[in-house]
């Protein structure tokens, strides 16, 4: 007898669907054409980033993952090395940003509703959760309030990194900054086709958040001194990934110094 047949995939109505939405109605904006263009020195090969077109995004600098009594120390991890580890090379990011003709500089934040609405039960209490008493919206320690809570004091973000007015602040309540949040919108409306990455933590919301705009279209770089895991050897294997496969994922660059110089000399 022969085998019986799979209807394909694209038999399906809705697939078919969402194969057939306008993908450009999701797509990045193209590359600024007109104005300056900085060259990167980035693996796996140099980038030219127009400057018109390109924002920096400032990954989940909070509190709550950079601080004793936030949510990363609720979830067991030593948080004590990230600061030093990222936030130098994040300042000389955003010195550089506010001095330069960018479309945009954007700050996510991972942060719940109060009534926590917008957080799955799975985040909430799953299986995965750490003990009762140290889950989102419990106090682990008095000064910072509710564990990733917008408004709590270890939900906002850490000083050095604090957005400035003109600045864009995305809360996220997943680990990738374009779920539920309304920055691609935001991203398309301001002609943004380049993204500069840096923030916490580098294989979980900083790696999500790149693959997300990867598939989207964003050309992205990781600025390697500016990023930042509880497990360095997952920092440095996100690094080897996303510039994998001729730069699967994007392009990475060691030093902001050096991409902040390479900014600077494009205006
Ligand atoms: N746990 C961990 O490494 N990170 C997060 O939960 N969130 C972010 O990375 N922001």
């Amino acid at each position: 007898m022969a085998p019986k047949k799979r209807p394909a995939a694209a038999d399906n109505g809705a697939v078919k669907r969402a194969r057939g939405q306008q993908a450009d109605e999701h797509f990045a904006a193209k590359a600024a054409m007109e104005g300056p263009i900085a060259k990167v020195n980035t693996l796996p090969k140099p980038v030219s980033l127009p400057l018109k077109s390109t924002a920096l995004v400032c990954i989940d600098f909070q509190k709550d993952f950079l601080d004793v009594g936030g949510f990363g120390h609720a979830l067991g991890n030593d948080v004590t090395k990230l600061a030093d580890e990222c936030l130098p090379g994040a300042a000389k990011l955003l010195e550089a940003a506010r001095n330069l003709p960018l479309a945009a500089i954007i700050h996510t934040k991972e942060a719940h509703l109060e009534d926590l609405s917008d957080c799955c039960e799975m985040k909430l209490s799953g299986p995965r959760c750490p003990p009762e008493d140290k889950r989102i919206g419990k106090v682990l320690a008095e000064g910072m309030g509710r564990l990733l809570v917008d408004g709590s004091p270890g939900n906002d973000f850490v000083d050095v990194a604090k957005p400035r007015d003109g600045e864009i602040v995305v809360p996220k309540p997943g680990k990738g900054a374009f779920f539920l949040t309304g920055l691609n919108e935001i991203l398309r409306a301001k002609g943004v086709s380049h993204l500069i990455v840096c923030g916490v933590t580098t294989e979980v919301c900083v790696q999500t958040t790149m693959r997300e705009a990867n598939d989207r279209g964003y050309e992205c770089v990781l600025v390697e001194d500016a990023t930042a895991s509880y497990i360095p050897k997952f920092k440095a294997a996100t690094i080897e990934m996303v510039r994998s496969q001729g730069g699967i994922v994007g392009y990475t660059v060691e030093k902001a110094e050096d991409l902040a110089r390479a900014l600077q000399a494009a205006v």
